[in-house]
C-alpha cells in the first residue's frame, strides 16, 4: 500500500491520470503537527480578519450575470480595493465601490476576487507561512513560498482553462468552491484559444456561466467531472486537465503547481507561442487591439525585440538538449521526500475518491437551474450569441499560428531534427 508520502512520487511520474479528491485531508485534530495540518482551516472569518488587518487587497470584479458576451477574462473585469473584512461581507451587505477605471460597482451586480496571488510576493500574507505545507504528500520543504492563494465572494470564478505546466494540488481552506474538469483528450470540445494570451494558460472560448451550445456544439460530446470542495479537502488536478472554478460560498483556497519532467517540452511549446504572438504584436499599433489580444500582465511582451523572442526559444531548445544528454533527465528541485524503487500501487491507504464524469446534459441542466436560482439568465433563453466584434487579421494570424496542433507538430519536428543532429554528432 502506498503511503501518503509516496503520492508526490506518483504525481511526478504522471502515474495518476484522473482527478482525485482527498476529503478532509487536513483536519487539525488528527495530528499534533500544526503546520502539516493547516491550522488555518479551523479559523473563523473573524480570525482571518484579524490577521489581514485593514490592508486593502486588490480585487478583480466581474459581473454576476453576464449576457452571453463570452468568458469574463481579466481584461473584461474591473479592479478595485477592498479590505479582507469588506470582501468577506461583500455578499451580505450591499456595498458600493469605485473601480480603478472610475466606474461605480455594487455588490449586487459584481463579485470580487483576490485571486492568483503568489504568497511569496505578499508580505501581508506572511502569517500563512506557518500554516501551509505540502509535506504530507511527500514534498518536504514545499510550503507557502511555492503556493498561490485565491479569496473570492460567491460567484467569483476563473474562466475555463488549462495550465500548461505541472500538475496541481488544491486545498480548500474556507467556504466552498466548485471545480468542473475535463480531460485533455476532450480539448477539441473546449474550443481552445490563445487570445487573450497569457503565458502558461490556454483558455476555452466557452463561457461556463452561460454555455452556448449553438456556437460551441462540440461541448455536448464532453464529459465533465464536477466536484465541490469543502474545508480540509484536497483536489489533485492531473496535468493538462481543463478546469472552470467557481466560488459557491465565500472561499479561501491555496494551491501549488508541482513541476513535472515533461514541463521542459511544454516550455519550448510556450516559447514558440510567445514568439508567434510577440512578432504579430510588434506590428499592432492600436492599444485597443493589444488589450484584446494580451492579458493585462502580458502587455510587456510588445516591448520584446525579435532578438529577445528568439533568445527565449533558443534557451528552451538548449534546455531540451541538456535533458537529452543527462541521464537523470530532469532537475528535481522539489524532490518528494520518500523514494522507493518500485511504483506504489494505487490502493492508497488514504481516504480518497477518484472523480467520475457525468453526461454533459446533466451538467447543463444543473448549471442552468443554478443560474436561474441565482437570478442569472438561462442559456437556452438567449438568442444564439455572435462574436461581438469581427476578427482582425492579427487575431486570425495569432489564432492559426498558436493553434495547439501547429505548435505540437512544430515541436515534434524540431525534436526529431534535434535527435538526428545529436546522433550524427555521436
Ligand atoms: O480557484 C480558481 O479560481 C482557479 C484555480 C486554478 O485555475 C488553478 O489552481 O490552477
Ligand atoms: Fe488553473
Amino acid at each position: 500500500m502506498a503511503q501518503p508520502g509516496m503520492l508526490g512520487e506518483l504525481f511526478r511520474d504522471e502515474g495518476i491520470l484522473q482527478p482525485i479528491v482527498f476529503r478532509k485531508f487536513h483536519a487539525p485534530s488528527t495530528s499534533m503537527n500544526i503546520k502539516q495540518n493547516w491550522e488555518c482551516i479551523s479559523w473563523s472569518i473573524e480570525e482571518w480578519s484579524k490577521h489581514f488587518s485593514d490592508e486593502p487587497l486588490k480585487v478583480r470584479m466581474g459581473l454576476r450575470t453576464s449576457a452571453s458576451s463570452g468568458p469574463q477574462w481579466e481584461s473584461r473585469c474591473v479592479t478595485s480595493f477592498l479590505t479582507f473584512e469588506e470582501l468577506s461581507k461583500w455578499d451580505e451587505v450591499i456595498t458600493h465601490r469605485k473601480a480603478t477605471n472610475g466606474e461605480t460597482i455594487t455588490s449586487l451586480s459584481h463579485w470580487a476576487y483576490f485571486d492568483y496571488v503568489h504568497l511569496k510576493e505578499q508580505k501581508k500574507l506572511e502569517f500563512l507561512k506557518e500554516c501551509i505545507s505540502w509535506e504530507k504528500f511527500g514534498y518536504k520543504g514545499r510550503g507557502a513560498d511555492e503556493s498561490t492563494v485565491w479569496i473570492g465572494t460567491k460567484g467569483a470564478h476563473t474562466p475555463c482553462h488549462i495550465d500548461t505546466y505541472g500538475c496541481n494540488l488544491v486545498t480548500q481552506v474556507l467556504g466552498a468552491k466548485k471545480w468542473t474538469l475535463f480531460p485533455p483528450q476532450q480539448s477539441e470540445c473546449l474550443y481552445p484559444t490563445r487570445i487573450p494570451y497569457e503565458e502558461s494558460s490556454i483558455y476555452s472560448q466557452i463561457d461556463f456561466k452561460n454555455v452556448d451550445i449553438n456556437r460551441f456544439p462540440k461541448i455536448q460530446n464532453s464529459t465533465p467531472f464536477v466536484v465541490t470542495l469543502n474545508p480540509g479537502d484536497v483536489l489533485f488536478v492531473p496535468k493538462h486537465w481543463w478546469h472552470f472554478v467557481e466560488t459557491e460560498q465565500f472561499s479561501i483556497s491555496v494551491n501549488s503547481w508541482i513541476e513535472l519532467p515533461s514541463d521542459t517540452k511544454d516550455q519550448l511549446k510556450e516559447a514558440l507561442v510567445l514568439q508567434q504572438i510577440g512578432s504579430v504584436c510588434q506590428a499592432v499599433s492600436s492599444a485597443d487591439k493589444l488589450t484584446k489580444i494580451l492579458n493585462p500582465n502580458m502587455l510587456y511582451i510588445v516591448t520584446l525585440t525579435s532578438e529577445e523572442l528568439f533568445a527565449i526559444v533558443s534557451q528552451r531548445i538548449a534546455a531540451l538538449k541538456n535533458k537529452h544528454h543527462s541521464s537523470t533527465g530532469f532537475d528535481h528541485t522539489m524532490e518528494p521526500s520518500e523514494t522507493s524503487g518500485s511504483k506504489p500501487d494505487l490502493s492508497l491507504s488514504l481516504p480518497y475518491t477518484v472523480l467520475k464524469s457525468i453526461p454533459f446534459q446533466d451538467f447543463l441542466l444543473t448549471s442552468q437551474l443554478r443560474g436561474s436560482l441565482d437570478g442569472g439568465n438561462l442559456a437556452s433563453h438567449h438568442p444564439p450569441s455572435t462574436p461581438e466584434e469581427s476578427e482582425t487579421v492579427e487575431e486570425l494570424l495569432i489564432r492559426s499560428l498558436s493553434d495547439q496542433r501547429v505548435i505540437d507538430v512544430a515541436t515534434d519536428v524540431l525534436m526529431e531534427n534535434l535527435r538526428t543532429l545529436h546522433n550524427r554528432v555521436l
